[in-house]
């Protein structure tokens, strides 16, 4: 906590260490009532650094200093300097050793971060700069150590005691006390220590390598979850595969750990040989975990093997270059993704998450470059931008230098840097060597925040049979960034005649056409490419499976976007040419009631979707997002000025519209689903997913209807589904359903059965937390005194005050200002107990400037309120004060 102003840190201030630190030998005493953490570090000058012995300056927040010394000569107190986040001592000698003991109270960290209890187990979260938490060191991902780990702790409550690496020896001790020593080969930067204590029992697996070596896997869960781990342990031996054919990188250590914790701020810690996860993204078996859920599983623990090599032996040089292994990683695992499931599926997720939730924040007060060049706290900058657009900047490398390309410049990348600490212009770097590219302009990507427009005009030539496509490309201000330059835009696209086949694309000076789908990359502000050959005015087909990130625009008319929707050869852009269509007429819906006007359904969708769901050739997943209309939130990006009220009319009214006229066709649907649903077990697999989404989303439209069929339908799915992807659809539908005597018997017969799965519980307050039912602020506030709930436990948090405030717009934007001051205060309590959820549940606030003027007065308010609170953690100061800014 702080009340000063706290210190902008940036980029261009970047400057290597002083000091180095060869070793770390740490001992941990973990009692009840504290910790005390013995540190010695082997440390020299940093000869890059030049000569001389400069003050050596130790990160350290919430530590009880107990004893120092340097070269065994202990220290008095007038022989350093102490404040609140460092300890400054003078060398003597460019190598020298330093030692300290530090007492810290790992039972009382409600912000989990650094060393804390989960229930009854010790656990650590480091990553960015938890590790200053727990003992003085230089806190900064270019310091990269080789760490030895001895834990003392009581044996009978904590049998099982990890940290990184391979286990060397353990042994019994005084008091009912034992000691396990962990040794990591390989050095690395603190944010990947990790230590682990705790009464878990482990399922165990074996791996065997390419190179033939066995790798011991080992899960742990706490004995009640050790039936729910085969899913990741299967997602894992996969992932391990994936990694070696895919990118040819093998894992490194004899031993690699997983273990659950409930208590945890995010998905999963990449920490080296001992990953550490939110139990959510672990646990998974049919009766209690989504299909949904089982596809984060086996994403998380794909992603967070990843980092093995894109993040720890190849890490960071400073908290700026976070995408260097964020993006990359997430890169890497929906492909992995995408490889194990429905690749179109899982691209069509990706992008309507990006364009909802990474546009919003682009286009808000926290907008930032994929690489940011300034921050306050690192910890908001784990953002979408980070994540997710840098997954789409590496993609595009992929696609200007293809699959062989960019495999060759990721060789080269992870041979040139292994062991170092490194930049996204090294990485960029690799790519430009391996394939002899220049990427200067490219780097864009890394430097400049918002979303590019990228707008599309079009001429035909009968005469000359040219075709020419017109870009113009702009890209708004963000903040500190008035002007933009162009970006490289890779766009893939193809020509449709029409009959809906692929022409050949032959440019005007080309030889031949090289094939009927190809990218054009766009570099200017505004280019033309002229296509010969062309008999007829063809249809385009723009930025096939979402080449970049950008706001593409093309004056389709509606009987164009239902062509595409029939004939493109590229089944992402299938489904993005009925997502515009709906977004047509929706739009046409929005305007209608706020002029007043009766609603009317422009019918072409109907037809559109009515042979969607006719044709069972395609795939049922596709079908399953075909139906889905765009969301709320994605409307509301895409809206100058959101009106919430009319949103949320137009699209349920676009919905009972579907619903009633599409009846036939989706109970059709639904029972031949349902049918084959209830004479096969469960099997988490793409098939399996896709039949259960499509008989999921019918279920969804009939039983908007509320007719007594659909009740029924509901209740035996209810009953009888030997799912949770199932059971829970039917809980949902029930519970946003005017059937109220069923929605309570059902909502208790499910907290009375799975009272003891917090994770199930979770779904329990998120189903009610989204429902769009009036009362909806009311609702949350009677189910935050509900005993499961708890401030303290981050899932808990997101399950209802996440879902609410981000997935109920029409509740959270209640015109009374009600839902903001819910919020708000909130915020305050959370800031005080863990700065990091505080700050995540702002964000529905920082929108503000996307509502209407009474509403942007009510958020502004309570955004000032909150920072009137008094003493703000510098995660909450920094997203209150950027959006009043
Ligand atoms: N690297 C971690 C994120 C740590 C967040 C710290 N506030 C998980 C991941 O991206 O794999
Ligand atoms: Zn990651």
């Amino acid at each position: 906590m702080r009340t000063e102003q706290p210190q902008v840190i940036y980029l261009k201030d970047y400057q290597a260490p002083d000091y180095l630190i060869d070793e770390t030998h740490l001992t941990f005493e973990l009692f009840e009532d504290h910790s005390l953490v013995h540190a010695q570090l082997v440390m020299r000058r940093n000869p890059e650094r030049g000569a001389g012995l400069p003050p050596l300056v130790l990160d350290g927040q919430q530590l009880e200093l107990l004893r120092a010394a340097l070269d065994d000569q202990e220290l008095a107190p007038g022989d350093y300097r102490l404040d609140d986040a460092t300890l400054t001592v003078q060398p003597s000698a460019e190598r020298f050793t330093l030692d300290t003991s530090v007492k810290i109270h790992p039972e009382r960290n409600t912000a989990l971060e650094g060393l804390y209890k989960s229930g009854s187990m010790f656990c650590t979260q480091c990553e960015a700069e938890g590790f200053r938490k727990i003992t003085y060191y230089l806190d900064r991902p270019d310091v990269m150590s080789r760490f030895t780990t001895t834990v003392i702790a009581e044996q009978h409550r904590y049998p099982v005691l990890l940290s990184n690496g391979n286990p060397v020896d353990s042994g019994p001790a005084d008091e009912g006390r034992h000691w396990a020593t962990w040794e990591d080969p390989f050095k690395k930067p603190a944010y990947l220590f990790a230590l682990v204590a705790g009464d878990l029992w482990c399922v165990e697996d074996s791996f065997t390598r390419q190179s033939g070596r066995d790798v011991t896997l080992r899960i742990y869960v706490e004995p009640e979850n050790i039936d729910k781990c085969a899913h990741a342990m299967a997602s894992l031996k996969k992932s391990m595969r994936w990694d070696e054919e895919v990118y040819g990188r093998e894992y490194d250590l004899d031993i690699f750990m997983i273990v659950a914790v409930n208590d945890f701020n995010m998905g999963a810690m990449e920490n080296k040989g001992l990953n550490i996860f939110n139990s959510s993204c672990v646990l998974a078996r049919a009766e209690t975990a989504t299909d949904a859920a089982h596809q984060r599983v086996e994403g998380v623990v794909a992603h967070e093997y990843f980092h093995n090599w894109s993040g720890n032996r190849v890490t960071c040089r400073d908290w700026f270059q976070l995408s260097l292994k964020e993006g990359f990683t997430v890169f890497r695992d929906a492909e992995f993704s995408a490889d194990m499931n429905s690749r179109t599926v899982k691209r069509i997720e990706d992008v309507a998450y990006l364009r909802t939730h990474q546009f919003a924040e682009d286009a808000g007060p926290m907008a930032h470059p994929v690489r940011p060049d300034s921050f306050i706290e690192i910890s908001n900058f784990y953002t979408l931008t980070v994540y997710e657009k840098g997954a789409e900047v590496v993609g595009m490398v992929r696609t200007l230098l293809g699959d062989e390309g960019f495999r060759k410049g990721s060789d080269l990348y992870f041979e040139r840097h292994d062991g170092q600490a490194v930049t996204t212009d090294d990485f960029i770097q690799a790519m430009e060597d391996a394939n002899g590219a220049d990427l200067t302009q490219f780097k864009r990507w890394y430097s400049q925040a918002g979303t590019p427009r990228l707008a599309v005009s079009e001429a035909y030539d009968a005469e000359a049979r040219t075709y020419s496509l017109t870009f113009r490309q702009s890209c708004p201000a963000t903040p500190g960034q008035d002007q933009k330059l162009p970006f490289v835009i890779p766009v893939a696209l193809g020509l449709l005649d029409d009959q809906g086949r692929d022409l050949p694309l032959q440019l005007v000076g080309e030889a031949s056409a090289p094939g009927t789908s190809r990218v054009l990359a766009v570099t200017e502000a505004e280019q033309t490419f002229t296509f010969q050959g062309i008999d007829a005015r063809p249809l385009p087909s723009l930025l096939r499976g979402f080449s970049a990130p950008v706001k593409l625009t093309f004056p389709y008319d509606r009987n164009q976007l239902m062509f595409l929707m029939q004939h493109d050869s590229d089944g992402f852009n299938r489904w993005e040419a009925g997502q515009q269509l709906a977004v047509q007429v929706l739009q046409e819906l929005i305007g209608q009631h706020r002029r007043g006007e009766a609603l009317v359904l422009d019918q072409r969708l109907i037809t559109a979707l009515a042979s969607v769901l006719g044709d069972t050739s395609l795939d049922a997943a596709m079908v399953a997002e075909m139906l889905s209309l765009p969301g709320e939130a994605y409307l509301t990006e895409i809206s100058e000025v959101a009106d919430v009220e009319a949103i949320h009319t137009a699209r349920e009214f676009a919905r009972r519209q579907i619903a009633e006229q599409l009846s036939d066709a989706l109970w059709s649907r639904y029972q031949a689903h349902r049918q084959v649903s209830r004479s096969t077990a469960y099997v988490a697999e793409a098939e399996h997913f896709a039949r259960r989404s499509l008989q999921n989303i019918a279920l969804s439209y009939l039983m908007l209807g509320a007719t007594p069929p659909a009740l029924e339908a509901a209740l035996e799915q209810f009953d009888q589904a030997d799912n949770m992807t199932e059971r829970l659809t039917a809980l949902a539908v029930l519970v946003n359903s005017p059937f109220e005597a069923e929605r309570a018997k059902a909502l208790n017969a499910f907290a009375e059965h799975f009272k003891d799965n917090p994770l199930v519980m979770d779904q329990w307050f998120s189903v009610q937390a989204a429902s769009p039912l009036p009362g909806g602020l009311a609702r949350v506030k009677a189910l935050m005194q509900h005993p499961a709930f708890t401030l303290k436990n981050p899932n808990k948090v997101r399950a209802l005050v996440g879902a609410f405030a981000g997935q109920n717009l029409i509740n959270f934007h209640a015109a009374d200002g009600s839902g903001y001051r819910f919020l708000a205060d909130l915020v305050i309590e959370l800031n005080a107990l863990n700065p990091q959820i505080a700050s995540r549940q702002l964000t529905p606030l920082t929108r503000w400037r996307k509502y209407d003027a009474a509403r942007q007065a009510l958020m502004k308010a309570e955004l000032e309120r909150i920072r009137a609170s008094g003493s703000l953690s510098s995660d909450v100061y920094e997203v209150v004060s950027k959006s009043l800014a």
